[in-house]
């Protein structure tokens, strides 16, 4: 019997354990699988913070990197190559010797609505008075308070199935989601409406994945570079670039939409107050070649229009909570 030696060493992916993340790694995984049948893929699980306190809302933690601190341990310390993130849990500044590798084709970027079955015949617009909406996204909240300051909102933590089990339950008359979680769950059915960028600025690099490996790993980017998505990666750039110049972290009520057309990108970003009563919003336009200088342009922008204030007061108001 012979055997072929293989190589190259086995690439082992970090991921977090929830079913929403094990399907994002797990394609990636397929794809360059797809790409490189001589190479070995292997998945190594790991639980995060943010996977394991269940029971706080994720502002009053007010820890970086939440979801990802355990994988960028894992790649450092060599046990793991790279990890599969949804991009919007990344934190803008990356651990010393850690890079983005690639970004993946962007989802369906926009929030959707969820509703409890007794709300099927209705609109986020003619939910009653009062009805109970879970999210715990500062953005989300702001936003839906500016637009609809008859609804009610209430926390919710946990993951995609967790989150949909409560609503079921009775817990919440209706849920803001992801579109991109729910669809990458199988669960379209379940999207009730999805709200425009009108009601709703989604979170920087939502509906993408970003992949994070160490920085001076030629063969491991290499391999990456492959299933980067282009337009996908200049219009999250210009997003974490953005959020990076307001030094914004993964829980304020910071909302961005990005357009490319013929080379040209637009950003358009969204600075609000919890209350949804202070409101900055503007956007800039540049060659989506350079993605980073529109994203600078627009936090020094919407800093001189008062995002600044607004942003410290939420800072200050979350240090005395803690
Ligand atoms: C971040 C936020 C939320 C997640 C804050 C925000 C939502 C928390 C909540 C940074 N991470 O969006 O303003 O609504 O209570 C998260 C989800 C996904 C990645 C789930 C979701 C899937 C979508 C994607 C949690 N992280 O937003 O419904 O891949 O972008």
């Amino acid at each position: 019997m012979s055997t072929v030696a293989s190589p190259a060493r086995t690439v082992r992916i970090g991921s977090r354990k929830s079913q929403l993340a094990l399907i994002q790694t797990y394609w990636v995984k397929d794809q360059l699988q797809t790409h490189f049948p001589e190479r070995q893929f292997e998945v190594q699980e790991v639980s995060t913070k943010g996977d394991k306190i269940l029971d706080v809302a994720l502002s009053k933690i007010g820890d970086k990197g939440l979801f990802t601190k355990e994988l960028e341990q894992g790649i450092l310390d060599g046990e793991t190559d790279f990890a599969v993130h949804s991009l919007k849990d990344v934190q803008t500044k990356l651990a010393e010797g850690l890079i983005l590798g690639c970004i993946t084709e962007r989802e369906d970027p926009s929030d959707a609505l969820v509703v409890h079955e007794k709300y099927q015949n209705y609109r986020l617009e003619t939910l009653p008075d009062g009805a109970v909406v879970g999210t715990s996204s500062l953005r989300r909240l702001a936003q839906l308070r500016h637009h609809f300051p008859k609804l009610a909102f209430k926390d919710i933590r946990g993951n995609l199935n967790t989150r949909l089990a409560k609503l079921d339950a009775g817990e919440y008359d209706a849920l803001i989601l992801a579109t991109s979680g729910m669809k990458r769950m199988g669960w379209h059915d379940r999207i009730h409406q999805t709200l425009p960028p009108e009601i709703s600025l989604h979170a920087v690099g939502q509906g993408a994945l970003g992949i994070e490996c160490r920085a001076n790993d030629s063969d491991i980017l290499s391999l990456l570079k492959v299933i980067e998505h282009l337009p996908t990666t200049q219009a999250c750039l210009a997003e974490r670039a953005f959020l990076r110049e307001l030094e914004g972290g993964c829980q304020v009520p910071i909302g961005v939409y990005t357009s490319i057309n013929d080379g040209i990108l637009t950003l358009t970003g969204l600075v609000a107050s919890i209350d949804g009563q202070q409101w900055v919003k503007d956007s800039v336009t540049g060659a989506a070649t350079e993605p980073e200088a529109i994203g600078i342009e627009l936090g020094q922008r919407l800093r001189r229009q008062g995002a600044q204030a607004i942003l410290d007061a939420i800072i200050a108001a979350s240090r005395t909570t803690h």
